[in-house]
């Protein structure tokens, strides 16, 4: 074992001790790298913490990312090697590549997601806590020695355009070179992050192991993993996370959930802004004008969707911020900027095509990693609804065992619900000129959704900001698969943030309201509104959704302009008869008067359903948030009248 001292300096690289103890099983391991070992150097703090876990985890080897197309083609040559991935067939899909994961590692564990805040009220009713140092003692078992036989990959990543005031470090350790090279397309990775960084800049510490460790002469497996033993650990005080036993997605790739949105939604309620789980997009009128909107939709929900999404009605434009995270804060101007802190899309495959969204179709084209969809006969990828039907030939299932059409009855989907495509923001043909700007772009509404079969209106707009941070708190929606457990079943996801607040969501909704209310000038906030396209009849939705949804966004538009297009009810601002635009439309009027109804009744339901989760919060509920509820009940209760 090569002392933690000598671990990163090149003289110590080719120490006869150090290169004697290659053993087969780390063949496939990356030499230690001595530049960017050196360039570690600079930066003392991140240098002994480099060493001190490399130490402490036993890890054969390390490799601090440089970020250099030469390193990732080495890195995918190791997980060509291991069987982690394998090459697409490069005629239909260049320089892109497929894994497959261990069946029980295949989306994120909330059940083992904590925030362990040193006070169990910090973390709120909604998270999963543990005792910080209760939780450490469990750590350390955990970690001691877990990553025997593997190589220790050091990935500096910046959270937002380099060296941008915006932007947050992270530096990610991790024994899985698949989040080595994951990370690369998702955040921005390597040497000019060090450069950033300098002899002493501030980073969040991120530790991943995938909890397997390779004993010598053992043999791997091509997605080693821990199913028995997973934490994804938050300690929110002190800024840190660490990951044990999962490869997968937002559990692996800690600068997506785990720091730009548990961590970064700490820091921003600390420094007065917003972390929050939100698409931006650009929208230009037929005249020319452009806005910027905001939504935050729950997991699998429909961000990617409407983030590129391709207008129906003609002479409108969307193009593309971001899809997933938005950092906002209100800006000199007394506007509320946001940005998109990543640098790359991790997308829900299923579903997915030409048809519903071209544009991410369109990303996914080349230099594209994808996770647990089907292969087909001729080395191309597949997944439910890409096309009608199954291509012919026989595919291999995200099980990889040999999938047709027919054997679907018995075999269950080609690809698994949550699979999901990885590939660079820069891809997306309808990328915004302003998607990198750190600056950020003015928001001038935000837009809060779920899956809701029943009750919620197709879109509704609130009164102000206040309602609609109420509104963003009363977000309700089925479960889907980008999370383990039961599916479909309705859950209360407040701000679409219930997986991702670090925090007591009860002081989150404060939060919220406090952001609105210190704002100058109130003229100058966005609009809020909610949307539901999942509204459903006898098993089906009612609204086409995808490219249609231009039309309401049109609405929004327009309303962000104060244009007389609504009409007010209980629960908000609804379109007025007749001023959705649904020319050319094929949904039939008494369905879109479905659509927009507003039922006093059922609302009234949905009331006493929040009443009680509200309860939950105790004292963290704002005053404000309850005001507004009981203020809507009291006009239910007229309405109803
Ligand atoms: P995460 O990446 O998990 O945060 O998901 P997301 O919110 O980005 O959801 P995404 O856009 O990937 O959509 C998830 C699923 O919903 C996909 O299968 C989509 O095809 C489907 N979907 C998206 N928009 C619509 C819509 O307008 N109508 C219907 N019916 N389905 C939609
Ligand atoms: C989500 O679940 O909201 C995702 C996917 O965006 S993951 O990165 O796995 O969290
Ligand atoms: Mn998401």
């Amino acid at each position: 074992m090569f002392s933690a001292v000598g671990l990163i300096t090149s003289k110590n690289l080719h120490r006869t001790a150090y290169t004697a103890t290659i053993t087969a099983r780390r063949l496939y391991a990356l030499p230690a790298n001595a530049i960017n070992g050196a360039a570690l150097n600079k930066h003392p703090k991140l240098k002994q913490w480099v060493e001190d876990k490399a130490k402490f985890f036993k890890a054969d080897n390390v490799h601090v990312i440089s970020g250099t197309e030469a390193e990732n083609k080495d890195l995918i040559k190791i997980l060509e090697k291991s069987g982690t991935i394998e090459q697409l067939n490069p005629k239909l899909r260049p320089n892109s590549f497929l894994a497959r994961t261990d069946p029980k590692d295949v989306a994120r564990a909330e059940d083992s997601t904590f925030i362990c805040s040193k006070d169990k009220k910090d973390a709120g009713p909604t998270n999963n806590w543990v005792n910080p140092s209760e939780m450490r003692q469990r750590l350390d078992k955990l970690f001691a020695g877990t990553m025997r036989g593997r190589t220790m990959y050091v990935i500096p990543y910046s959270m937002g355009p380099i060296g941008s005031p915006i932007s947050r470090i992270g530096v990610e350790v991790t024994d899985s070179p698949y989040v080595a090279v994951s990370m690369r397309i998702m955040t921005r990775v390597g040497q000019p992050v060090l450069d950033v960084l300098g002899a002493n800049g501030e980073f969040v510490p991120c530790v991943h192991s995938i909890g397997a460790p390779l004993e010598a002469g053992a043999k791997d497996v091509p997605w080693p993993c821990n199913t028995k033993e997973r934490a994804i650990v938050h300690f929110p005080e002190t800024r840190e996370i660490w990951s044990f036993g999962s490869g997968y997605g937002g559990n692996s790739l800690l600068g997506k959930k785990c720091f730009a949105l548990r961590i970064a939604s700490v820091i921003a309620r600390d420094e007065g802004w917003l972390a929050e789980h939100m698409l931006i997009l650009g929208i230009t009128d037929p005249k020319g004008n452009k806005k910027y909107i905001a939504a935050a939709f729950p997991s699998a929900c429909g961000k990617t969707n409407l983030a590129m999404l391709q207008p129906t009605i003609p002479g409108w434009k969307v193009e593309c911020v971001g899809d997933d995270i938005a950092w906002m804060k209100i800006g000199a101007d007394g506007t509320l900027r946001a940005i998109n802190p990543e640098n790359g899309f991790f997308g829900v495959a299923p579903g997915t095509s030409m048809k519903t969204n071209p544009n991410a179709m369109r990303s996914i084209e080349k230099n594209a990693f994808f996770t647990n969809v089907a292969k087909t006969a001729d080395g191309d990828v597949w997944w439910e609804e890409l096309s009608k039907e199954p291509p012919t030939g026989t595919l291999t299932s995200w099980l990889g065992k040999p999938w047709t059409a027919a054997s679907a009855k018995t075999d269950g989907p080609a690809a698994h619900p949550n699979s999901r495509f990885t590939a660079p923001t820069v891809q997306c043909p309808i990328i915004d000129p302003k998607w990198n700007d750190p600056e950020g772009v003015p928001i001038s509404a935000i837009v809060f959704g779920g899956r809701r079969p029943n009750l919620v209106p197709l879109v509704y707009e609130a009164n102000n900001w206040q309602h609609g941070s109420f509104i963003g708190s009363a977000v309700s929606s089925e479960k889907t698969a980008a999370a383990e457990g039961d599916l479909g079943v309705l859950r209360h996801d407040p701000f679409a943030m219930l997986p991702f607040c670090g925090y007591n969501m009860g002081d989150y909704f404060g939060h919220w309201l406090s952001v609105g209310a210190k704002a100058k000038d109130a003229s100058k906030l966005p609009k809020f509104f909610h949307v539901n396209w999942f509204r459903q009849e006898n098993g089906k939705f009612l609204w086409p959704g995808f490219g249609e949804n231009s039309r309401v966004l049109k609405w929004i538009f327009q309303r962000t302009n104060n244009e007389n297009v609504a009409r007010q009810t209980p629960i908000g601002l609804v379109p007025a008869e007749g001023a959705l635009d649904t020319t050319g439309l094929d949904v039939k009027p008494e369905v879109m008067k479905k659509l927009l109804e507003v039922n006093p009744a059922g609302w009234l339901n949905e009331v006493a359903a929040l009443r009680k989760y509200y309860a939950t919060f105790g004292e963290a509920l704002p005053k404000g948030i309850k005001a507004e509820l009981d203020a809507l009940e009291t006009r239910l209760k007229a309405a109803s009248k």
